[in-house]
């Protein structure tokens, strides 16, 4: 195909609720949305990248950055693209694997369209749908936590997540298992909280016979989680760490981590995304969907991915309502604990056009062939 402008559309879109990690607390998810425009027609991408610098290095105003003076050029001036060659286009960028990932989407989104073939097609999906789990931030107080989370095990979730940071770990972590009983599929994310100095307290965990915890050390340290690994029986899952198969691949042999959260917008794309899955399948590891509070564009290609065999944990692929009164696209229902897995050509939903603009924080930017 040929791509002939690039869309970058910049909306804030009202959460439900404040979604609070241990690196800061969000009210609003802002959020670059891509339209391809090619020869072939239409494709639509969401970028993961956040408001600030905090959970990665990328960071959506950057995003933009990378993709005006960079990759936008480069894929407007590429001929004949396809979304398996964009990676390699796109290979003189060193990192920014966030910004070359909602792209690399938007193009396949295109020519999946245009062959009428899904994502879940396309990936090799092996199910209809998905089990879903649900992300709890950092509540205020242990009755609002144990409040929250009593909403999601009514409304269906098969695995909740709970945010800890120190200072709130044990104590929330005792009360929830408590409310769900012993056998609810439990675990905790750190988001790179803690350091080996917290060892004997984080030994701990090990009471709550949490599935696993995600990513205590930062991201660079996979020497520490393989010591962490060592002495604790909660077994340990690297989110932020892995942003490409090899890294992931390292740290499994070094037995940093043994499940692995795969979200294709850290990894520069849902073809690595793919790759890491294969890999993991072949070594016998866990994959599961991690999530970036995506609209349901993001959402829809996330939940096609999880429907791969490999993913044998529920997602953080949550129902729209979890995150928007509104959402961008048709909303994600959950049912009985569930998301259904798209089947439309592409990504399988449309994006709102009116509420693109409503939520437009700026006026669209538009880069075109020159
Ligand atoms: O999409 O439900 C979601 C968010 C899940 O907790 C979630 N994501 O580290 O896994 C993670 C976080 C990263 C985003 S926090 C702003
Ligand atoms: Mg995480």
């Amino acid at each position: 195909m040929k791509i002939l402008a690039l869309e970058l559309h910049r909306v804030a879109v009202p959460l439900v609720r404040p979604f609070e990690t241990s690196f800061g607390r969000q009210i609003e998810r802002q959020v670059l949305i891509v339209r391809v425009r090619t020869d072939i027609g239409d494709g639509w991408g969401e970028c993961v990248a956040g408001t600030d610098p905090v959970y990665s290095s990328e960071y959506v105003d950057g995003c933009e950055a990378v993709i005006r003076h960079y990759l936008g050029p480069v894929l407007l001036a590429a001929g004949d693209v396809v979304a398996e060659g964009v990676a390699a286009l796109f290979a003189f960028v060193i990192g920014h694997r966030m910004a070359k990932a909602v792209i690399e989407t938007a193009v396949l989104d295109a020519q999946l369209r245009a062959v009428d073939t899904s994502f879940a097609g396309y990936f090799g999906a092996a199910r209809t749908e998905v089990d879903c789990g649900v992300s709890v931030g950092i509540a205020p107080t242990i009755p609002a936590l144990l409040e929250e989370v009593s909403l999601y095990v009514a409304q269906g979730y098969r695995r909740i997540k709970l945010k800890i940071r120190p200072g709130w770990d044990l104590e929330p972590i005792a009360a929830v298992r408590e409310l769900l009983g012993p056998d609810a599929l439990l675990q905790v994310d750190a988001n790179t909280a803690y350091t080996l100095l917290d060892l004997d307290h984080l030994r701990r965990l090990d009471d709550y016979d949490l599935l696993l915890i995600e990513q205590p050390f930062v991201e660079d340290d996979i020497r520490s989680h393989v010591f962490l690994a060592g002495a604790i029986s909660t077994p340990v899952c690297l989110d932020e760490s892995i942003v490409n198969t090899e890294i992931a691949l390292d740290a499994i042999d070094r037995g940093a981590t043994s499940i692995i959260n795969i979200k294709a917008g850290r990894m520069g794309g849902y073809l690595e995304a793919l790759a890491l899955h294969d890999a993991c399948v072949e070594q016998g590891v866990s994959v599961w969907c991690g999530g970036m509070l995506e609209t349901g564009l993001g959402r829809a290609a996330n939940v096609a991915l999880a429907a791969l065999p490999g993913f044998t944990l529920p997602g953080d692929t949550s129902a729209s309502d979890r995150y928007f009164a509104e959402d961008l696209t048709e909303p994600f229902v959950l049912r009985d604990g569930r998301l259904a897995v798209p089947t439309g050509p592409g990504s399988g939903v449309k994006v709102r056009e009116e509420l693109l603009g409503a939520w437009a924080q700026r006026p669209v930017e538009v880069l075109r062939a020159v």
